[in-house]
């Protein structure tokens, strides 16, 4: 005999550690898209300490289209390597060119995220940043349903030592900062520069220097790093993330 008060109380019970677990960790990506699923799976591979959430229910941000809903990926053969090391099956094209199934790629990249021990929270958004003495030090949560129901909630607080923006276009956690954290962002005129029009050869030649600390305390990745940076869009190649996501995971690794 099945018992729904037990699954009801087992699935509370459940998050409510989950939850509990997370409160303070190394740290908090903001952003499930393919650069923060693999930011996460590589610093929790790393033994670290991780939070993603997503202010979606589901991961994979940009990826699962493709380009123009065509469910394939094209990625170079520097970041071809990050798919086979999350076993993503990719076919060649033409030299420098493979292509993956995007489904494929978005399942690979969550599954390895959670197996590697970072802890995903999904339907919940970033609204606001936590600052103490000039710098980020925690993500500031909610329902993504209280904010589309217009519902007055007050968030919660989660600690981090560092905190990643890794909302893809949008890039909602440096904006954020920039708005009303009184903390500079460390670009040419310490504003976003906002993104630039489609030059993939361009935008994937300096998504990686684009990676880095952009403030104390946070970190962009992805388009987020782009956009923030002033460059351009890139479209349906999805290498950039890819090492975008690593590199991020890197550079905070050498500071943990
Ligand atoms: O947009 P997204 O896929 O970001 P990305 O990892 O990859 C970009 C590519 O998909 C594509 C591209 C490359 O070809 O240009 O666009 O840089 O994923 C961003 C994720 O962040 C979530 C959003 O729902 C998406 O899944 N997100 C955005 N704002 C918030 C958020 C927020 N405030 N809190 C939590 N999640």
């Amino acid at each position: 005999m099945l018992e729904e008060t037990i699954i009801s109380k087992a699935i509370i019970d459940s998050y409510h550690n989950k939850l509990s677990s997370i409160i303070d960790v190394d740290a908090a990506i903001c952003g499930g898209g393919p650069s923060g699923l693999v930011c996460a799976a590589s610093l929790a591979a790393a033994g670290k300490k991780v939070v993603l959430f997503e202010k979606k229910l589901s991961l994979g941000g940009g990826m699962w289209g493709g380009g123009m809903m065509f469910n394939e990926i094209v990625v170079q053969k520097k970041a071809k390597k990050i798919l086979d090391e999350f076993s993503v099956r990719t076919k060649k094209y033409k030299e420098n060119y493979y292509l993956a199934d995007s489904s494929e790629c978005v399942c690979a990249l969550g599954y390895n995220a959670v197996h590697s021990g970072a802890v995903i929270i999904n339907g919940v958004f970033a609204e606001d940043v936590m600052v103490k003495k000039n710098r980020i030090c925690g993500l500031v949560i909610n329902w993504s349903a209280a904010a589309s129901a217009n519902l007055h909630v007050d968030p919660l607080t989660v600690r981090a030592k560092f905190v990643v923006d890794a909302t893809g276009h949008p890039s909602e956690v440096v904006k954020v900062v920039e708005k009303k954290s009184g903390v500079k962002i460390k670009t040419k005129t310490g504003k976003v520069l906002g993104e630039k029009s489609m030059w993939a050869h361009a935008a994937e030649n300096t998504i990686e220097k684009n990676t880095r600390q952009i403030a104390p305390g946070l970190f962009v990745t992805g388009m987020c790093a782009n956009a923030v940076c002033g460059a351009p869009r890139m479209g349906p190649i999805f290498g950039g993330m890819l090492l975008s996501g690593k590199k991020c995971a890197k550079i905070i690794l050498s500071r943990l």
